[in-house]
């Protein structure tokens, strides 16, 4: 099954920013597709709820050094 993750990202201030968080959710087994948007502070993640949680990608966008809020 699919499930859809919106998180909102704090603290990305370049494209550099945003692709090295873009990276960290795209390499987290059972990440179907991953997109951060550097405008909108905001990061929309496909996933196998199967697999992980929503909470695991809030954990790893937060190893990467910027603050995490899911939105839905
Ligand atoms: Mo460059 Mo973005 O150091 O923090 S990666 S501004």
């Amino acid at each position: 099954s699919n499930q859809v993750c919106r998180i909102r990202i704090k603290g990305m201030t370049c494209t550099s920013c945003s692709t090295t968080v873009e990276s960290a959710l795209q390499g987290i087994p059972g990440v179907r597709k991953a997109q951060v948007a550097l405008a909108t502070e905001e990061a929309q993640v496909h996933y196998d709820p199967n697999i992980l949680s929503y909470n695991k990608l809030l954990e790893a966008v937060e190893d990467t050094g910027f603050e995490a809020i899911l939105i839905s």
